[in-house]
């Protein structure tokens, strides 16, 4: 099946002329042979458990390029992509100042292990965007920012334990692997094996937005809990925001009992807003800053590039300043930094999250309306560039009511949508992103598609 008045094959864009000529069907090889193929030096044929489609079936599409809010798979299908890269694509793919910025760094080395000016750079520009952090450190992965985060919390208190919330994911670092959302939740795996009993004792796992809990793990252990850390809007259960009461009264008790609170932007910094969503929150809870924050996707533009920051105080803590160790090769690396450079530079233009916002709001507006007249439950919510959607009549506020969602249903919507040309995430534990290379018409196609879907 094809999109309505669009053929899946390649469709002129913008810099289409700059690309390489798409294959040719002789030179093809097929989604299927090439999974087949990677089976067998690869474990699943995936780098990453998600991306395998264990969850929803089928064949994993093999990516061969990517152009504006397009990919193109082994065997020349075009798909709009609402995946982004999982979240690091805001510019689309293949922008030009992005491009050019990453050719040029590229030129003059790829990896030193010795301080550039660039990350500088990179630092202030972070640094400028989010007034709760003074400094920053530069990773190569957000698992690689988060568990240096909770390393700095534990140092800075001198306490063992952290409060993580379930379906919350922050990366693949042991003692964060319980009740984590993404790819666990995805094949049901309350926590990974090979992770020791006594590496996850200090974890306390509660409920996301459950005020009762967060009091009674204060009232009864406050004095022992080193940080709190929140996916403020969680992105690895779909999309959950945490309720306004929540989050003021975790800061509350944080400041109360001396614990930090930890932002894991990761998916949500430079994509919910410009500030990311401690903007958000700040605009709703007066004076409201996280003590530590987790970037990575955005910052880096599609390459391997996080970060992690605070307040002077609490970064002068790390090595070599420190007794906190933490540290990396490809830490800063040149070509990394420079896209994430490029790609801050074209997000911090006026209006364009007012853009982005918009044209996310306009999908979730379309799908909910398509699903309506097909009398399909369906809820959807979205802030800035980040969206998720639910077989469901409300949205859900905690991981259980996720899971109680219509995972099936959600697996027939996701097959139908990328027959029709739209690749979605393929688990229903996943936000979508949409970039600013997306159009009004990318947009009605893909609603198009969904009324088909629907019908289907
Ligand atoms: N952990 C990512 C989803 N939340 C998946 C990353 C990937 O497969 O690239």
């Amino acid at each position: 099946m094809r999109l309505r008045g669009l053929s899946n094959r390649a469709r002129p864009c913008p810099i289409e002329s700059r690309q390489t000529p798409l294959l040719q069907p002789a030179d093809m090889t097929s989604n299927l042979q090439l999974f087949e193929r990677a089976q067998r030096v690869i474990p699943g044929g995936v780098n990453s458990p998600v991306r395998a489609f264990r969850a929803v079936g089928g064949t994993p599409r093999f990516i061969a390029r990517a152009q504006g809010p397009y990919m193109w798979d082994a065997e020349g299908q075009r798909y709009i992509d609402y995946i982004g890269s999982w979240g690091p694509m805001i510019l689309g793919h293949g922008h030009p100042a992005v491009l050019e910025a990453v050719q040029k760094a590229a030129l003059d080395g790829f990896s030193f292990g010795a301080p550039t000016e660039r990350e500088i750079e990179l630092a202030e520009a972070i640094i400028a965007q989010v007034p709760s952090i003074e400094q920053v450190r530069l990773v190569s992965s957000g698992t690689e920012a988060g568990m240096s985060a909770i390393r700095l919390a534990r140092g800075a208190t001198g306490r063992s334990k952290i409060v993580k919330f379930e379906g919350c994911y922050h990366g693949h670092a042991d003692a964060l692997l319980v009740k984590a959302g993404s790819g666990l939740a995805t094949f049901g795996y309350p926590t990974s094996a090979g992770v020791p009993a006594e590496v996850v004792q200090h974890t306390l796992v509660l409920e996301y937005n459950n005020l009762e809990q967060i009091e009674e793990v204060f009232a009864s252990q406050g004095s022992e809990i080193a940080c709190v850390m929140i996916e403020p809007i969680a992105g690895n259960m779909n999309f959950v925001r945490a309720s306004v009461p929540f989050m003021t009264r975790i800061r509350e008790l944080c400041t109360q009992y001396g614990a930090l609170f930890v932002f894991d932007e990761v998916m949500t910094g430079f994509r919910v807003a410009l500030g990311g969503a401690q903007s958000v929150y700040a605009g709703l809870i007066p004076g409201f800053k996280p003590d530590i924050s987790v970037f990575g996707k955005v910052i880096g533009g599609g390459m391997p590039l996080a970060a992690f920051g605070a307040s002077r105080d609490i970064m002068r803590l790390l090595a070599p300043l420190g007794p906190v160790y933490q540290a990396g090769t490809l830490s800063g690396n040149p070509v990394a930094t420079a896209c994430g450079l490029a790609t801050l530079k074209e997000i911090s233009k006026p209006g364009f999250y007012e853009a982005l916002s918009a044209k996310t709001r306009s999908l979730v507006e379309g799908l909910s309306g398509v699903a309506r007249e097909a009398g399909v439950p369906f809820v959807g919510d979205s802030e800035g560039g980040m969206f998720g959607f639910f077989f469901a009549d409300s949205l859900p506020q905690n991981y259980g009511v996720v899971m109680a969602t219509d995972q099936p249903r959600f697996n027939r919507f996701f097959h139908a949508m990328l027959e029709r040309g739209v690749y979605l995430a393929p688990a229903l534990y996943e936000a979508g992103f949409v970039s600013a290379a997306h159009q009004a018409e990318d947009i009605a196609a893909t609603v198009d598609a969904a009324r088909a879907a629907f019908k289907a």
